[in-house]
């Protein structure tokens, strides 16, 4: 594909995905998600790529879904582009490896929902967060109404959809949006550092320790853990074998790619 929104390099493992629409604040259209399908589709593919950094180029990470683009757009319009929305940020949230956000500025509407399907979420000093779809009369259509109260809870995600209230990058984390906050310029190289801190560990263990993390959160506490048991048994005889023994002979351990 010939990307026009999301600019990609690939370093020690690391694919750092930028989007590159700043004159617009990173305002997510049709395009940015035909964009991310395709991208998501040729990165799944890349073995030497095990960590995914998300981010925004200028002073926003995304300021929403592009309101220009949805101003005129009909109920069954609306169902439509929600629904492509979802399903994109689906494939984000389900990708096998991990998705890192660097939430460099503005992350509100879709912004924050883009944010909210990646796996953790650290954020510049300078970043704003917020839910402001009640301003413009609709509500959230990437799924923050479903995610944002999972992850949250109930009382700060309602406050967040209810108020459109931003709130800065600590009060974020004291709501635990955001695992970490930086300062801006160090942004980029903390999360580098975490996402070569994951891609060092165990490929499997953490392929699965994100799998069922995500697919047990939706279920009920016992089919959780008869999930992270088969998983945890899976790993025997294959790749905890190499890690166990690395650590009694008192060595790294050797991951098959
Ligand atoms: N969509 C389209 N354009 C945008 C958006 C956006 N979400 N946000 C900013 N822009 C544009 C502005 O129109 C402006 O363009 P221009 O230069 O041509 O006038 C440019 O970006 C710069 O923005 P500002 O001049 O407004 O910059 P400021 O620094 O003054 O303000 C703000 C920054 C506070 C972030 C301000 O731009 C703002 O409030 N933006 C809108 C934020 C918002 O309401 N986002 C939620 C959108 S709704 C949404 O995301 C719903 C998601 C689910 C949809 C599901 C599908 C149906």
């Amino acid at each position: 594909m010939d990307y026009q929104i999301l600019r990609t390099t690939v370093a020690e493992g690391i694919a750092t995905v930028t989007i590159t629409r700043p004159q617009a604040l990173n305002a997510l259209n049709t395009r940015f998600f035909e964009e991310m399908d395709a991208l998501l589709a040729e990165l799944a593919a890349r073995d030497e790529v095990k960590v995914l950094i998300v981010t925004g180029e200028g002073k926003a990470f995304a300021a929403g879904a592009d309101i220009a683009e949805m101003v005129t757009k009909t109920q069954r319009e609306g169902r439509e582009f929600s629904r492509a929305g979802q399903k994109t940020f689906r494939s984000l949230e389900l990708f096998a490896k991990p998705v890192i956000a660097a939430v460099n500025g503005f992350a509100l509407g879709g912004g924050c929902e883009l944010a909210l399907a990646c796996d953790i979420r650290v954020a510049s000093a300078k970043a704003k967060f917020g839910q402001p779809e009640v301003n413009l009369g609709v509500i959230p259509g990437y799924a923050a109404t479903q995610r944002l109260p999972r992850l949250i809870g109930l009382g700060n995600a309602l406050y967040l959809l209810l108020s459109a209230e931003m709130i800065g990058a600590e009060e974020a984390l004291r709501m635990g949006l955001v695992q970490k906050v930086v300062e801006p310029e160090q942004l980029l190289a903390a999360c580098q550092e975490l996402a070569k801190l994951i891609a060092s560990k165990g490929p499997a263990a953490v392929r699965l320790v994100k799998k069922v993390a995500r697919q047990g959160v939706l279920m009920d506490f016992e089919a959780g853990c008869a999930l992270e048991s088969e998983a945890f048994g899976s790993l025997f005889e294959n790749e905890a074998a190499e890690g166990m023994r690395a650590f009694l002979e008192k060595r790294p351990p050797k991951w098959a790619a």
